[in-house]
């Protein structure tokens, strides 16, 4: 395979992901400008992007449209183009009622198109090949995420010099339920395609290591993959985390501080304020934890006029019929508890329906005492280690999901199964009516786990394992 280089852009450093890091945004004079879109990723990458004249490639949110690279900040953003169909069926259609629902636990049935894949097959080639273009000789590349799982093959193929790595944010299944996908056997070729393939946790990294073991003829020993012809594939947990000490410090800002306050205040003052922050997502476990809450409310275990329960819903993937059909019920759910249990000038939840900007979410954090987080099933979940970042000082509670990944570190959480109404009605409970003494006791630990292993330490022990591999060919 030849490919021709890019004339113009040529990176040591190259990121590939389904979205630029940056937001198209009009001004108020008109002119449109790009916005850093507030994300972990580029704030975790801004540092080795900068050394090492790093390119971003990923699409720009706007379909049918073309656009040449630019500079942002240091950075060099690679525009990809999609085509309105290509949204509908490579990124809605495959990567999130295809992939997304099959790596969750089929917590949703996943929907199986023939022409989806075709498309996702079509748009990873693009992907790949515009990261071949802009690649400098020998330069390290790093794709990013379920949507671009064919990418690293491709682009070995194309660019056999390249130090090839891939992170996957989301869980990767079991065999027994990855083996209902059609195309299997393309997309674990196409993940062994990368010299290092990163996941949340040591038990994704099984997963996928017992699927090629079955599946493929590859020899594999301990964490590494050997191919017939010769490469290998590594792969390894590396459980991502937030830029802690940013939340921290934003938390402590006197706007958000006061915010913080204005919140409760608005809130009646409540004795205990929880809080959930979630796209909204059938995978999240919004209406189980919804449910838990009404019923604690109903039966007398909670008392309305002392409690709180704010739910931030951000609208999310709202053309896939799957999610217009959650929100419905969820707004069916709000109404119903809040028309049972509410008093004039008072409901027991508020429910928000939008996204706010990050000062706001800290200030939410802040305020809140308890933070309710219960998927079904999640990768990490960085809204968990949020919370923690901006307390201040040991005070606070965290209701965790044993089945998000962020369980494996966060130990000292409040544990719940999201499949067990009860134990989440008991453990909301308890949280809300903990000691101080027990509470601080685990925030301390908590704390310490979310400052220590922030978003930079990720990303350096995945590219320094990445750098460590044996050069390529
Ligand atoms: C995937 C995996 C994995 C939410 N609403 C607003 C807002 N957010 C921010 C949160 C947090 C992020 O979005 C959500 O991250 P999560 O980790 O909770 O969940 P996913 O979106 O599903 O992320 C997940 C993650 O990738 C990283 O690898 O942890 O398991 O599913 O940062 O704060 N931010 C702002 N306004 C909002 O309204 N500004």
């Amino acid at each position: 395979a030849q490919v021709e280089r890019d004339t113009e852009v040529s990176a040591s450093f190259v990121v590939v992901a389904n979205r630029l890091p940056v937001d198209r945004v009009v001004t108020d004079d008109g002119s449109v400008a790009w916005r850093t879109s507030p994300g972990g990723l580029v704030t975790a990458l801004e540092p080795v992007m900068k050394k090492n004249e790093g390119a971003w490639v990923g699409w720009h949110g706007a379909p049918d449209e073309t656009l040449d690279p630019f500079e942002d900040g240091g950075i060099t953003i690679v525009p990809v183009p999609l085509s309105t169909n290509e949204v509908a069926e490579y990124y809605e259609g495959f990567s999130n009622a295809t992939l997304w629902p099959l790596y969750h636990d089929v917590v949703a049935p996943p929907a199986f198109h023939r022409e989806w894949w075709d498309a996702y097959v079509r748009v990873n080639r693009r992907f790949a090949e515009r990261a071949a273009q802009v690649s400098d000789t020998g330069a390290t590349v790093w794709v990013q995420d379920y949507q671009l799982q064919l990418v690293p093959q491709m682009l070995r193929e194309l660019r056999p010099d390249l130090r090839i790595g891939f992170f996957l944010h989301i869980p990767f299944p079991p065999v027994e339920l990855f083996q209902q996908l059609p195309w299997r056997r393309q997309i674990s070729e196409g993940l062994l395609g990368a010299d290092l393939i990163g996941f949340q946790l040591p038990g994704a990294a099984q997963n996928f290591l017992r699927l090629v073991r079955q599946r493929l003829s590859v020899q594999v020993r301990r964490d590494r993959v050997t191919l017939p012809d010769g490469h290998v594939a590594r792969a390894k947990a590396y459980p991502i985390s937030i830029d802690s000490r940013g939340f921290h410090d934003l938390a402590r800002t006197p706007e958000v501080t006061a915010r913080s306050h204005e919140i409760r205040r608005d809130l009646g003052s409540p004795k205990v304020m929880f809080l959930g922050v979630d796209r909204l997502d059938y995978t999240k476990g919004i209406k189980q934890r919804l449910r838990a809450f009404g019923e604690l409310v109903a039966e007398g275990r909670l008392d309305p006029d002392e409690v709180v329960f704010v739910q931030v819903a951000t609208p999310s993937r709202e053309r896939v019929e799957e999610y217009r059909h959650l929100r419905d019920e969820i707004d069916m759910l709000v109404g119903r508890i809040n028309g049972e249990a509410g008093r004039i000038g008072r409901s027991p939840l508020v429910y928000l329906h939008a996204s706010f900007p990050r000062e706001e979410m800290a200030a939410m954090y802040s305020a809140a005492d308890v933070m309710v987080v219960t998927p079904l099933r999640d990768g990490m979940n960085l809204v968990a280690k949020e919370f923690v970042a901006c307390r201040d000082g040991d005070n606070g509670a965290l209701v965790l999901s044993e089945f998000a990944g962020a369980a494996y570190e966060l130990k000292q959480a409040y544990k719940i199964n999201p499949y067990d109404i009860n134990d989440i009605k008991s453990t909301l409970e308890l949280a809300a009516n903990d000691s101080e003494a027990n509470k601080a006791r685990r925030m301390r630990t908590l704390r310490k786990q979310v400052f220590d292993n922030d978003i930079s330490h990720w990303a350096d022990s995945f590219l320094s394992d990445l750098d460590a591999e044996v050069s390529p060919e």
